[in-house]
């Protein structure tokens, strides 16, 4: 059974030059270089978010993590922003370790990103996007989960990531709920040979984000997201405060999406950074009600693959004899 985590740190060690199988979530306006110095330094991949940011300020961010760490590190390319054309170029220019994309398709920067020798792997939310971007030369794809906080698509972790396993060869990092080590050994069980995490590092001690949205991490429970935005196709999944009952009441009524992103502008930047947790966008996964304490990035790192290694050496069930007791070794899978 141990053989499959050698398995999995060699596929996604190997291919990322990383020591566990974790890359962090590029979360927009928060993922900035000394979360992911932290999290490089930490033998996960630390991420950059360009977020809907222009290309000068994700160069700073890139040379500001390069000065933390000599670790390789990716960037977050939200497809979405103004930006993003500037921010590949910049990227292909800066010859960046890894390039991870999320809301969209990365299709037509495939080509320019491969020919600089950038490791490309799309965040994707069905089997038909992972598919195209296997064609197209993505390394490796994040399936990820509704579970997820941020920008999601419709389908659990628990159904997308065996499905997208089944359907394309290179690697699968999977993405959605995943916050301790429980959660790596489920996604490795489905399939997935790395994972994604975003909202426990909201919480490492080297994430910048404001103390109040820390602090609402740290205090939500299970059923303290909801989705934004799914009238107006673009569901996105928050914590729960006066924006969001505001929000929830104006699709309703049936706001249209130009209104609906004009009331949603600013908002994530007043919660993470102006600390507005009453009027602003907490973005956070389902699993926010797992999360209960700061710590610093690497011992989050760490503590979640001694976790994952732990459930492998505990977890020896007995097969073939209808028992499901956990079992000596005798004819165990
Ligand atoms: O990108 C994310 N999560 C994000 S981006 C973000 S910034 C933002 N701010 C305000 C409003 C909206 C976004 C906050 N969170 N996750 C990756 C992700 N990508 N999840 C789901 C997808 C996805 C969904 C559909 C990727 C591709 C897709 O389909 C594309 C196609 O053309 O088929």
């Amino acid at each position: 059974m141990s053989d499959l985590i050698a398995e999995s740190y060699e596929d996604i060690g190997i291919l990322l030059g990383i020591k566990y199988p974790i890359i962090q979530g590029g979360m927009a306006w928060i993922a900035d270089s000394s979360l992911a110095s932290a999290v490089s330094n930490g033998g996960g991949l630390g991420v950059i978010a360009a977020g809907n940011a222009p290309a000068d300020f994700v160069r700073a961010e890139i040379a500001a993590t390069r000065a933390l760490t000599d670790k390789p590190f990716g960037v977050n390319v939200m497809l979405l922003s103004p930006y993003v054309d500037e921010v590949i170029a910049m990227l292909c220019e800066e010859k960046v370790d890894v390039v991870i994309t999320g809301a969209g398709n990365p299709g037509k920067y495939m080509a320019a990103l491969k020919a600089s020798g950038i490791k490309v792997i799309p965040v994707v939310a069905s089997v038909a996007l992972a598919v195209r971007m296997e064609r197209n030369g993505a390394d490796a794809v994040v399936a990820e989960g509704q579970e997820a906080g941020g920008h999601i698509g419709e389908l659990t972790g628990m159904a997308l990531i065996p499905q997208v396993a089944d359907a394309v060869e290179i690697p699968v990092i999977g993405a959605g709920g995943i916050a301790d080590g429980r959660g790596v050994a489920a996604a490795f069980m489905l399939g997935a040979r790395g994972v994604q995490v975003g909202t426990r590092f909201l919480v490492a001690e080297e994430c910048t984000v404001s103390k109040p949205y820390k602090a609402m991490i740290i205090k939500a429970k299970d059923t303290d997201t909801v989705t934004t935005g799914r009238s107006v196709g673009r569901p996105v999944r928050v914590l729960k405060n006066r924006m969001t009952k505001e929000i929830l009441s104006l699709e309703k009524s049936g706001i249209d999406a130009d209104t609906f992103e004009e009331r949603l502008a600013g908002t994530l930047k007043a919660a993470a950074k102006d600390g507005d947790v009453v009027n602003g966008s907490v973005m956070a996964g389902q699993i926010a009600g797992l999360v209960k304490k700061e710590q610093k990035a690497a011992d989050i790192i760490r503590e979640m693959f001694e976790e994952t290694k732990r459930i492998y050496e505990s977890r020896n069930f007995i097969c073939g004899s209808g028992s499901t007791v956990p079992g000596d070794g005798e004819g165990s899978i």
